[in-house]
This record gives structure tokens, C-alpha cells and sequence, in this order.
């Protein structure tokens, strides 16, 4: 198992739509079982492939309350098939948008269709937190963000100072670079 890095908007890679799994093969099982493993370690409850930079229809989940206990579901090629005309709204975080949480208004209950890691078709119904996970997680399949389901002008300011953020940290890294390999230098002998 490894650890994958996460891709942190804005990257055009988040914002492509995935391509179906043909098989459920021991690649496509080794990618779930490193995403979970990425997910456990972010932390987080649901993790898409694309996060990760694989455009594949492959999500991972693990909801751990109270009233929901799920255990890590793996769904490859996951499709909605039934969704609630009654709608909630959460207050949602992303992996790849970190440190930012708005509420999102959604179905409150959906039904999912997907192949599960034995590639066997299954539907599962969801309500409560799993099911704002299981249609975010599909949203990252079509290249949407929760950030797309709220006003332009909350989305740009998000981005600017993800954007922002990055730059600061890669200055950080360039500055710490040549500081780090000087601290390395051999103490002058007087
Ligand atoms: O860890 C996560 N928490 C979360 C909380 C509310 C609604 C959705 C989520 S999913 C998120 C992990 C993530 O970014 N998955 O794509
Ligand atoms: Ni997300």
C-alpha cells in the first residue's frame, strides 16, 4: 500500500470528467486500497480517484458516527439511480479544497448503483452523511467541487487564497531550500 499525493484546487485535473472502470482488476483493487489508506491518512471520509490525479470512476468511502458506521465501501463506475425529491443542506469540507467548508444543499437520501471491489454489481440506499459523501465523491467524477454548487463570488474568493496559499508555501520551500543545504555546510575550523 502507499500513500498518494492530493491534488488541491485550482488544478485542471480536478475539473476533467473520469472515464469508466472496464474491469475491476488487481490494478484498479491496488489504486482503491491506496486511496483508502490516503483517505485514512488525510484524514478524511471519502476520497475520488481524480484527487489523486487518476481519471477513473472509482471512489472510496469510510463514515465512522454515531449514527453511521459504513466500514471502507469501494465503488467503481458509481451512478445515482435514485435521489430524493427532499433536499438538505451540510456543511461540507473537501481534501482538495482544505481549509474551507460551506454549506451545500442536496438530496437528503440517494440510491447508488456500482461495482464494488469484487467487481459485483451493487445498490446501496444512503441517507444522513453518506449520502452528501457518496454525491460529492461523484461530483469529483464529473470535475465538480463543492465550491460549484455555491455563489461565484464565495467560490473566487476560495480560490484566490487556495492560489495564494500555494505560492506563499512554494516561496517557503524555495527560501528553506538553499537554508537547509548552508545549515549542512561544515562548521569553519578556527
Ligand atoms: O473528508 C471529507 N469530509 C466531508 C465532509 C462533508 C461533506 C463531504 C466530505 S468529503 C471530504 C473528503 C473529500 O474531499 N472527498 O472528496
Ligand atoms: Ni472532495
Amino acid at each position: 500500500m502507499a500513500l498518494l499525493p492530493i491534488l488541491t484546487a485550482p488544478d485542471p485535473r480536478l475539473k476533467k470528467k473520469s472515464l469508466p472502470v472496464e474491469t475491476v482488476d488487481d490494478g484498479v483493487r491496488r489504486l482503491m486500497d491506496d486511496m483508502l489508506e490516503t483517505m485514512y491518512d488525510a484524514p478524511g471520509i471519502g476520497l475520488a480517484a481524480p484527487q489523486v490525479g487518476v481519471l477513473k470512476r472509482i471512489i472510496v468511502l469510510d463514515i465512522d458516527r454515531e449514527d453511521t458506521k459504513t466500514g471502507p465501501l469501494f465503488m467503481a463506475n458509481p451512478e445515482i439511480v435514485e435521489a430524493s425529491d427532499e433536499d438538505v443542506s451540510y456543511e461540507e469540507g473537501c481534501l482538495s479544497v482544505p481549509d474551507h467548508y460551506s454549506d451545500v444543499v442536496r438530496p437528503a437520501t440517494v440510491t447508488v448503483r456500482y461495482l464494488d471491489r469484487d467487481g459485483l454489481l451493487q445498490e446501496l440506499a444512503c441517507d444522513g452523511l453518506l449520502a452528501t459523501c457518496v454525491q460529492h465523491e461523484i461530483d469529483h467524477l464529473d470535475g465538480v467541487l463543492f465550491i460549484d454548487h455555491i455563489s461565484a463570488l464565495k467560490r473566487n474568493m476560495i480560490l484566490r487564497k487556495l492560489l495564494k496559499a500555494r505560492k506563499e508555501q512554494e516561496r517557503d520551500e524555495a527560501e528553506r531550500g538553499p537554508a537547509k543545504a548552508k545549515a549542512k555546510d561544515p562548521e569553519p575550523a578556527i
